[in-house]
């Protein structure tokens, strides 16, 4: 079996790492606005650190990302180009409700996404939209806690409701929120959470992702009852846990891990929570409030499809020795001997593509869609304005390849592909601009200077003839 005639060949972005604008049109603070570059922005991500204010001493690189804002037409013209079949992004929630749960829309923010998807479908590109992509608006911080309280679920809905109703017909393939185990890394990011001396972390967070995945259950319905053609994904940062050795402690604590991060999915995918969460909830004494009717939202609204986000395997031991570390998307893991690592310590692994391929397709039996994969890079621009990203390219092909073997061989089912940062665009874990993603440079670096000029890199004409070939020709 080779890939779907329709394979959806694509490239992702997210409004709050490209976008910029965020003063524009009546928009209002979201999350990720706050979010400086510079050694404090961990902190802030996991909500440790309380920065609801704008701070004139931080420097905020999603002020004005690449300014797609502006750009978006000029893009959307390099993206066809390219050929793109999808393009991911996510809708800015706070364009839409600037306070997230205001009585009406905002119009001009509905406008906005409009004439994107427009612009796409006329160019035969597919839109996959992300509703949530590290969202969640200020002023509902500020009212609620963040996702912490259950009337988010209220307000996330209004507003999923809006756009799939505004969107009909436009869109299709939607992912409710990104990377939703990132709640647990990243609890500022993910949920607009903010823990005080003495809070229960633990129970706070798993009860706000309780109010998650009833959220995402009732935008999953609410999206089938708009449009009976709509499909909805649910969307996991991915990567197989490893044992560090073959102790089998060192294997217990592998699928102990992936548990612990595949619980979201297992939710969103079978509709009910798996028994080893429960026992873990009841064992620590966090097990979230369910109101009447939870459990049968879960059961009566799994996901279409799952889709995730997969740059590296991650290594684990059960064992308290001193091991190297390795980074990777928002959280950490130990360093494997046997793999490669990028500039930032992420470790490169294309076989393990194909493992989380086979291991997601045998827990869920629903089709799979990569929506994130790339590598973050320097990339240097020659005296005649060319980038020759071979690194780029060599990875990217290495994971093609992975996972065409994992549908031609294991018979795997994927929707699609969707590189990360098709588009240079500012680094969630970082903020820099220098970890750059994209087939397409955009000048500007780490302080926000540079003309904003696009260019293709040598990597965007290697990806044309990819996606031309449907993937034959790597
Ligand atoms: C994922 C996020 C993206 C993206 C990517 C790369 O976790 O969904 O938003 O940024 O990782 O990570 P980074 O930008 O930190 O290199």
């Amino acid at each position: 079996m080779a890939l779907r005639k329709d394979f959806l060949w694509g490239g992702a972005t997210a409004a709050n790492q490209a976008e910029g604008g965020i003063f524009e049109a009546g928009r209002g603070l979201t999350n990720t606005d706050l979010l400086p570059a510079g050694p404090d922005r961990a902190a802030i991500g996991f909500g440790t650190l309380d920065n609801l204010q704008r701070d004139p001493k931080y420097f905020y690189p999603g002020e004005v990302a690449v300014d797609m804002y502006h750009h978006y037409m000029d893009d959307i013209e390099l993206l066809a180009k390219m050929g793109l079949k999808t393009y991911r992004m996510s809708i800015s929630w706070t364009r839409i409700f600037p306070n997230g749960d205001d009585p009406e829309p905002n119009e001009d923010g509905l406008k906005y996404y409009e004439l994107i998807f427009k612009a796409l479908k006329d160019r035969g590109i597919e839109p996959l939209v992300t509703l949530a992509h590290f969202d969640v608006p200020v002023a509902l911080i500020k009212k609620y806690g963040g996702w912490r309280d259950r009337r988010m679920i209220d307000a996330y809905v209004n507003y999923a409701k809006t756009v799939l109703t505004r969107y009909r017909g436009l869109v299709k393939h939607w992912l409710t929120i990104n990377e939703i185990n990132i709640l647990l890394h990243q609890p500022f990011v993910g949920g607009g959470l903010i823990f005080k001396a003495g809070d229960n972390v633990e129970k706070i967070t798993y009860q706000a992702a309780h109010h998650q995945l009833v959220a995402s259950a009732l935008a999953t319905k609410v999206a089938h009852e708009i449009d009976p053609d709509n499909l909805v994904g649910c969307m996991l940062a991915g990567g197989s846990h490893y044992p560090y050795s073959c102790r089998p402690k060192d294997y217990l604590e592998a699928i102990l891990r992936d548990n612990g991060e595949y619980f979201f999915i297992d939710v969103q995918a079978w509709g009910y929570y798996p028994s080893y969460a429960l026992k873990k909830f009841e064992r620590e004494q966090i097990t979230p409030i369910f109101e009447a009717g939870d459990e049968a939202i879960l059961r009566e609204n799994p996901v279409d499809f799952v889709s995730f986000s997969y740059y590296c395997s991650r290594t684990v031991s059960a064992y308290d020795e001193d091991y190297a570390e390795a980074t990777g998307n928002l959280f950490k893991s130990i360093k494997n001997p046997n793999l490669p690592s990028t500039e930032w310590g992420w470790q490169i692994d294309p076989l393990g593509l194909r493992s989380s391929l086979n291991m997601l397709y045998n827990r869920y039996q629903k089709p799979l869609f990569i929506v994130e994969n790339g590598l973050g890079a320097k990339d240097e621009v020659t005296p005649d304005g060319q980038i020759n990203d071979d690194y780029r390219i060599d990875y990217t092909r290495q994971h093609i390849q992975a996972f065409k073997d994992a549908v031609e061989i294991d018979g795997v089912d994927l929707l699609g592909y969707t590189t990360w940062g098709i588009i240079d665009l500012i680094s969630a874990s970082t903020g820099q601009m220098s970890k750059r993603y994209g087939f397409i440079y955009v000048d500007r670096d780490d302080e926000g200077h540079g003309s904003l000029k696009r260019i293709p890199k040598k990597s965007y004409y290697w990806y044309k003839k990819v996606i031309a070939s449907n993937g034959d020709e790597l």
